[in-house]
């Protein structure tokens, strides 16, 4: 058992504050059955508190005696709980009254508040869960799709922590092999370079292979940026509206209704999509349109793709070219609004970009999936299938490049024959680095700054 001697108990409500059907009390620690004991009242069963089981009861209050509520509780012994260590659980009504006055008797009978992700903190520091899967449980409290909880929960059951520690055992063979020649230099003991720098090289690609999938992951957590530009009057808002399916912006017939930038999240197949209508680009007729256009042109530069509306009842304006211009080397999709009306649009301009237009009215709602289609593919490439394992986390990232630039630059080594102390030093900095995704060498203000992130009671 890692129950730790001296390691206080604390408490948490662990549900959110408000009115709610229920809410749990959490407390953690040596003192948690004894306080349990104290607090709870049976109603039917009598006396004994047994590990894992359900009770109906009473919570009364230890100075006056007074029933605070009627609850469930359950008392846990350790190893077999979330954070390890003895923990006992309250279910009382959801109010806030109720539960203040619960965690206030609590208190009382010595265990303090928890600070905010300390239970899973103590998951992690007593060995249940590494630090990738610590922080998956934020993850999958955060999520807010379909794919991205599938993808925090198979973090969270250890898959991508599998393939780092796999990943750490193979440079760790490596590193023996290599330290044992540096230690026995003057004996011959044969050393198997070559398979070594084989082994290296596959270990590089794995690397390699999980950075990419950062792409991907991101897309699953943060979501792309996708921008409507265009000139005036086009139906850019109109768009907007039909892909948000509501009417979030100001659509009128007169040019220049939007000056401000207007934005809203869709989900496409589970990637998170941030929509973002502008002010039509054209000669600004005053300050505030000017400004909008200026915020316009701003966010051009970080979109992951630019929805260029043009509208197919009118021809091919000089002002439509200068919005081409201003986004010709970004990632573009052509729109072809307002199909619903007579087509004057010529689309030899866009022929000749090399564009294929898709065609759609905002207006009838006619071809709106056909968009979300061509940015979904546009984003995440056709057919591209599901990895195994995806990184959804930019402290992740990073550790696997530093590791991945160790490993090859210990494989540069290797293969220029440079003395093996340099091989040596960089497979201990690429575990080193591996080790800050798991935890093993994670240092103590960067476990501090993640389990900030957590909210109290988790
Ligand atoms: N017939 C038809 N009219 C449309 C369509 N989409 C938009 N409109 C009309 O076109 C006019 C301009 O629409 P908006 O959505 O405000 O255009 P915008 O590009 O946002 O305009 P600005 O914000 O001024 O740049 C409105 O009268 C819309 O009703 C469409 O698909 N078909
Ligand atoms: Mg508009």
């Amino acid at each position: 058992m890692s129950m730790e001697t001296g390691v206080d108990t604390i408490c948490a409500i662990s549900t959110p504050q408000g009115e709610g059907g229920i809410g749990i009390i959490r407390i953690s620690g040596s003192k948690a059955h004894d306080i349990l004991k104290r607090l709870f009242r049976f109603k039917r069963d009598k006396g004994e508190l047994y590990s894992h089981r359900l009770y109906l009861g009473y919570i009364i209050d230890p100075i006056n005696k007074k029933e605070i509520d009627e609850v469930f509780a359950v008392f846990m012994d350790a190893p077999n709980t979330y954070t390890r260590e003895d923990v006992a659980e309250i279910y009382s009504h959801g109010g806030l009254a109720v539960q203040q006055y619960i965690l206030s008797c609590i208190l009382r009978c010595g265990a303090r508040l928890a600070e905010p992700g300390e239970f899973t903190k103590r998951a992690f520091l007593n060995g249940r869960i590494d630090l990738l899967q610590a922080e998956s449980v934020l993850d999958i409290i955060q999520s807010e799709t379909e794919t991205e909880l599938e993808t925090a929960l198979s973090h969270l059951k250890g898959i991508l922590s599998q393939r780092i520690n796999n990943i750490r055992d193979r440079i760790k063979d490596a590193l023996v092999e290599i330290e044992t020649q540096i230690d026995f230099s003057d004996e011959d003991i044969p050393i198997d370079l070559k398979g070594i720098i084989s082994r290296l090289k596959e270990t590089k690609k794995e690397l390699a292979s999980i950075i990419d999938s950062f792409y991907e992951g991101r897309a699953i957590k943060s979501g792309f940026e996708v921008l409507i530009l265009g000139r005036t009057n086009v139906g850019k808002s109109s768009l907007l509206n039909a892909l948000l399916l509501e009417e979030k912006a100001i659509v009128t017939p007169i040019p220049g209704t939007t000056r401000d930038i207007i934005e809203d999240t869709i989900h496409i197949k589970g990637i998170k999509i941030k929509l973002i209508d502008t002010a039509g680009l054209r000669r600004p007729k005053n300050l505030a349109e000017d400004m909008g256009i200026e915020r316009a042109k701003k966010k051009i530069e970080d979109a992951h793709v630019i929805l260029w509306v043009l509208d197919g009842s009118e021809g091919y304006k000089k002002e439509d070219n200068n919005v081409y211009n201003a986004i010709k080397d970004k990632n573009i999709i052509a729109v072809i609004n307002k199909i619903d009306l007579p087509q004057k649009l010529n689309e030899g301009p866009l022929i000749e970009k090399g564009i294929k237009p898709v065609k759609v009215s905002a207006l009838k709602n006619i071809g709106i999936d056909n968009i979300k289609t061509h940015i979904y593919q546009n984003l995440m490439g056709r057919g591209r299938k599901r990895r195994p394992v995806i990184i959804t986390n930019l402290r992740h990232r990073d550790a696997l490049v530093r590791a991945k630039d160790s490993v090859e630059k210990g494989l540069k080594n290797l293969i220029e024959s440079e003395p093996l102390e340099f091989v040596a030093f960089e497979l201990n900095d690429a575990l080193y680095n591996l080790g800050l995704i798991t935890g093993e060498t994670c240092p103590e203000e960067i476990l501090n700054t993640i389990f900030e992130r957590f909210c109290i009671g988790k």
